[in-house]
């Protein structure tokens, strides 16, 4: 997938076009300091490359950007909940269609706000009024933002991931460590030794992690930092072999390339009062 062969349909800024990537609206920033690619469909960064770097962010060359199914590589955002807390999966945002908020820029970068609504379709799936917003600020860094209101007259609890799909040289040469000393995988508990290598699926929950995180990259020769705040879980993820070729929309082997280190609340652990807001957010930067 590269955007930039794709025509312009609309200019918004000396840094910002528009581009019909498949059935998605794509907005495409070319900056000094950083590429990068936004879908309207799931509020998704699909690419971020700071200048003279190799792409930070993964995406499966298999990806379904029809707009009828969440996109697979990139940034999904989870969200009202993360994972099978209710169906479908890893909640709707990711498979909603977003607006256009604002973009603004300056020498360091570009920052793009998308927001979400409540509607008939998002009532039918989850019975609250809400305002989503994210803000993506794309420079020597990207840092992505999700601020959750609740609009509505009830309570609303939610949780959500920043479910980030980091492009890696090789799995076999990438430990990701300040992971903290415990994490949950199918439901149960275990001790950590605050680090994991990998060599087979690895799918955890890890509640006591560092506000960075490390991912050492053997394989590119580099290291990237994952700085989460708002959230009470740092989830891992590599699907390894089987799951990657039981998957329709990734390669056979494109499990040797990403890891997933995301910013998540799990457990519908944030209680929001009417008026009330919460910011979960990360930051990547490459090293
Ligand atoms: O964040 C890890 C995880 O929840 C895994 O359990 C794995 O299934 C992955 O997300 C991808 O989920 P998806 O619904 O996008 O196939």
């Amino acid at each position: 997938m590269d955007v930039n062969q794709l025509p312009t349909t609309a200019v918004l800024s000396d840094y910002v076009t528009v581009c019909e990537l498949d059935g998605i609206k794509v907005l495409r920033v070319i900056h000094p300091k950083a590429t990068a690619s936004i879908s309207l469909f799931g509020a998704h960064v699909l690419s971020f490359q700071p200048s003279g770097k190799k792409d930070v962010i993964w995406m499966s060359e298999k990806a379904d950007f029809s707009g009828n199914k969440a996109i697979r590589g990139g940034v999904p955002v989870c969200w009202p909940w993360f994972g099978k807390a209710a169906e479908p999966s890893h909640g709707f945002a990711r498979s909603s269609e977003w607006t256009l908020n604002e973009h603004r820029e300056n020498e360091q970068g570009v920052i793009i706000s998308l927001t979400l609504k409540d509607s008939a379709n998002t009532r039918d799936i989850w019975p609250h009024a809400f305002n989503a917003e994210i803000i993506m600020e794309v420079g020597d860094t990207l840092k992505i933002s999700l601020v959750s209101t609740n609009t509505g007259d009830t309570p609303m609890l939610i949780g959500g991931a920043l479910h980030t799909y980091l492009n890696i040289g090789d799995i076999t040469k990438t430990t990701v460590s300040q992971l903290g000393n415990e994490f949950i995988a199918a439901g149960v508990r275990h001790p950590s030794a605050g680090n994991t290598g990998f060599d087979q699926e690895v799918d955890r929950i890890y509640t006591h992690s560092d506000e960075t995180v490390m991912v050492e990259d053997l394989g590119f020769q580099r290291r990237l930092a994952v700085t989460n705040q708002g959230h009470n879980a740092v989830v891992v993820w590599n699907p390894w072999k089987d799951l990657s070729i039981s998957m329709g929309d990734m390669a056979d082997n494109s499990y040797e390339t990403m890891v997933c280190v995301e910013s998540a609340v799990h457990d519908r652990s944030v209680t929001l009062e009417p008026g009330q807001t919460h910011t979960l957010s990360t930051v990547i930067s490459c090293q």
